[in-house]
């Protein structure tokens, strides 16, 4: 009996470095089903893979907790560091002064930047090193069963009834102000508003903040949250429409300049923020602050690119470090011969 010939199996689709999707996969999740942090996971692989991240130059990085878990479960075959909790900002500013060829990518929590980790998110923000720097925010400790952190809106409740009588840490309004150059929030629910931010994050040279409403579903999703899937599908106001054209792309693509911002990145790439009813202008910072404090009063999460500006130059460009990654420069060339020390020995004297 001859054997029914089967179709040949399609080639996977390759991207511009000709890897496939499943070469930027991870490990296999280990949080709850649902949990809002899988879905961004999702979105780091699409938003490599459809940018060329080359594996071998991505630099993962995190804190503690469950969102801080998350790396291992995208792009397996790059580089990772788990910190101690609330302290990947300075593991970062390392890993970046070390070897500033690698692209860095950090993931955290809202505990594990808000609370315990405040002063190292502060002085990250401050400097425009250049790294993506994403919270994954459910307003409370996921790992540690759910207490609230310092991102729980004023008035929200926890399962067992108590209210949060404190306000909000904003960390977008912290990171616009403290010096970061691009800074948005989005929704772990929005699959084409948070490819696009991330795609603009990749292409970014500087610090990107994005803070990504990710709900609990173990502690954080019932009535009276106000980071559940309802809350989020009910109040989420995008302040734009977000677009990105990589530079590799057609980048005369058609736009309309009266409803469409283009901002032109570093690499040559295009963000596009198409108008959806308000103003809204990207690169104005004194008046991002004034519509993110507007909206915490009107009680409105806002979604979008609040803030770009790819013209500052980065901590990398401000100390002018040497074009060679310092972590690969050769002993002879960062230790000094006996010779100068004895010089300088000399002059001491
Ligand atoms: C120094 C220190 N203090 C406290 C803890 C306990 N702890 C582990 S994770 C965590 C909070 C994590 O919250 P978040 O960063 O929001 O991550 P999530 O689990 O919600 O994703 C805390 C308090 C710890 N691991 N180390
Ligand atoms: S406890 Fe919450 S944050 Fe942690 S994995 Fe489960 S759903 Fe996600
Ligand atoms: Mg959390």
């Amino acid at each position: 009996m001859s054997a029914t010939p089967t179709a040949p199996t399609p080639a996977p689709k390759t991207n511009i470095v000709g890897l496939a999707v499943v070469d930027y996969r991870g490990g296999k999740s280990t949080l709850c089903a649902g949990c809002g942090h899988n879905a961004i996971s999702e979105r780091i692989i699409d938003a490599c893979f459809e940018m060329g991240v080359v594996p071998e130059n991505l630099v993962k990085l995190s804190g503690i907790g469950c969102s801080s878990k998350s790396p291992a479960y995208f792009v397996n075959r790059s580089h990772g560091f788990n910190a101690v909790h609330g302290r990947m900002p300075s593991v970062a500013t390392g890993v970046a002064l070390s070897n500033h060829k690698l692209m860095m990518l950090g993931v955290s929590g809202d505990g594990d930047t808000a609370s315990i980790g405040i002063g190292q998110f502060i002085h990250l923000m401050r400097r425009n090193l250049p790294v993506i720097y994403i919270i994954e925010d459910n307003g409370v400790y996921g790992l540690t069963k759910g207490q609230f952190s310092a991102t729980a809106d004023f008035g929200a409740k926890l399962k067992t009834g108590v209210i949060n009588d404190l306000p909000p840490i904003d960390t977008c309004a912290l990171a616009i102000q403290l010096g970061a150059t691009l800074v948005a929030r989005s929704f772990s629910g929005d699959k084409k508003q948070l490819l696009a931010v991330l795609k603009a994050a990749i292409a970014h040279r500087g610090t990107v903040m994005i803070d990504v409403i990710s709900p609990c579903v173990t502690f954080k999703d019932h009535e009276g949250s106000t980071k559940s899937y309802k809350y989020l599908k009910d109040h989420d106001e995008p302040v734009h429409e977000v677009g990105f054209v990589p530079s590799f792309e057609n980048i005369d693509v058609d736009y309309d300049p009266g409803t469409t911002t283009a901002v032109r990145m570093h690499d040559g790439s295009s963000l596009r923020l198409r108008k959806l009813g308000r103003d809204y202008d990207p690169t104005d910072r004194v008046n991002s602050l004034k519509v993110l404090t507007e909206a915490h009063e009107k009680g409105e999460v806002l979604t979008g690119v609040f803030y770009v500006n790819p013209q500052t130059p980065s901590f990398i460009d401000v100390l002018n470090l040497v074009d060679q990654p310092l972590g690969t420069l050769p002993e002879e060339m960062v230790r000094p011969p006996k010779r100068v020390l004895d010089e300088a020995m000399e002059e001491l004297r």
